[in-house]
């Protein structure tokens, strides 16, 4: 049974270009302006972090409801779908050193009390994923922080989610460095072994993004399926990186196609997407682009995935078993070369 997918991404993947050494250099296009653009790009689904939603999450709760129910029916309106939100606790001068890991009672309080509502924000919107990247969720020096203490509070940050609405579920986006030196949870495995330990593991996943398994070292398409294998992967971003270096969320396989050839071949052929799961990109125009041009980082990535998606499919499968079982894998890496050249 062949999957007909489903492609999401966020207000954020559509940016000025500002990193951490230059400011801006294309105008910001308006969150309406961006909405127009996921349809005609061939996207349904939208991320949200919690403030993309609500102009503050420090606003007072009837003023972000309000904002919440606008934004639903602007969703509604254009036949757009929320796939997730998730509450951005690395931006308040309160989480500068973390939110759920934070030394500060009182910015832990407020990481929980804000997590609560980006839960009860996503209830409106109408989608029951709850993304956490825990970004400051780390250190910058070893001795900044009790590491078991840490992990602690990262389990009853998810048992306090789990318990406040019985509805959702959590999907843990795992990355192994950036903002922080290191993060406590740097990979998917670090994270479904917490899940296990919460009040209702059923309900905690993953949300695997390509580039994060390649910070960490790992093979992307590797990660995915061991995450699907334990039915835990619940959303997926798509990107590409350029070995190890910052997060660079270039465009899906622009880098390694043959790394990218194998996340499609692992998600096409063990049913992603069957069950609603969309695929997310995670991608970020190049800071050169132009403002008229900064879309195309998303129809390329959406492109390719469709391309590879035909690679994977018109694959001969009966050969590749025959190399698997005659051990002769110069000739399956010939025979791979040779599909993702046309030949
Ligand atoms: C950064 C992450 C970030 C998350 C987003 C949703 O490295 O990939 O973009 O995906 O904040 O939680
Ligand atoms: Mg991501």
């Amino acid at each position: 049974m062949s999957t007909t997918y489903r492609f999401s991404f966020g207000p954020w993947n559509i940016h000025s270009g500002s990193d951490p050494f230059g400011p801006e250099v294309r105008e910001e296009f308006s969150f309406a302006e961006k909405l127009e653009f996921y349809k005609q790009l061939g996207f349904d689904g939208v991320q949200f972090h919690d403030d993309d939603v609500v102009s503050s999450a420090d606003d007072p709760w009837a003023k972000q409801e309000s904002d919440a129910k606008n934004m639903r029916k602007l969703l509604d309106e254009r036949g757009l779908i929320a796939e997730f939100v998730a509450p951005r606790l690395w931006e308040h001068p309160l989480t500068i050193d973390g939110a759920i890991t934070a030394n500060s009672p009182e910015a832990r309080k407020y990481a929980l009390e804000r997590s609560k509502r980006a839960i009860d924000i996503s209830q409106i919107v109408g989608t029951n994923n709850i993304v956490l990247w825990p970004a400051r969720e780390g250190t910058y020096m070893r001795e900044a922080k009790d590491p078991v203490a840490s992990v602690a509070r990262l389990v009853e940050w998810l048992n306090v989610m789990l318990e406040y609405n019985k509805d959702i579920r959590i999907l843990g986006e795992m990355k192994p460095n950036e903002p922080m030196d290191q993060a406590y949870l740097p990979t998917t495995g670090h994270f479904l072994g917490l899940a296990s330990l919460t009040i209702d593991p059923s309900r905690v996943g993953t949300l695997i993004e390509s580039a994060h398994a390649i910070l960490a070292g790992l093979d992307p398409s590797d990660e995915m399926a061991y995450a699907l294998y334990q039915k835990k992967l619940w959303s997926v971003h798509l990107n590409d990186q350029n070995g190890l270096k910052f997060d660079e969320d270039k465009s899906f396989g622009v880098v390694d196609i043959r790394r990218a050839f194998n996340q499609v071949w692992v998600l096409e052929r063990n049913g992603y997407g069957q069950n609603g799961e969309f695929i997310g990109l995670d991608v970020k125009a190049l800071r050169t682009q132009v403002k008229e041009k900064s879309t195309n980082h998303l129809r390329n990535s959406h492109e390719i995935f469709l391309r590879l998606v035909d690679l994977v499919r018109s694959l001969d499968v009966d050969k590749v078993e025959q190399l698997r079982s005659s051990r002769d894998y110069e000739e399956l890496d010939m025979l791979i070369v040779n599909h993702l050249l046309g030949g």
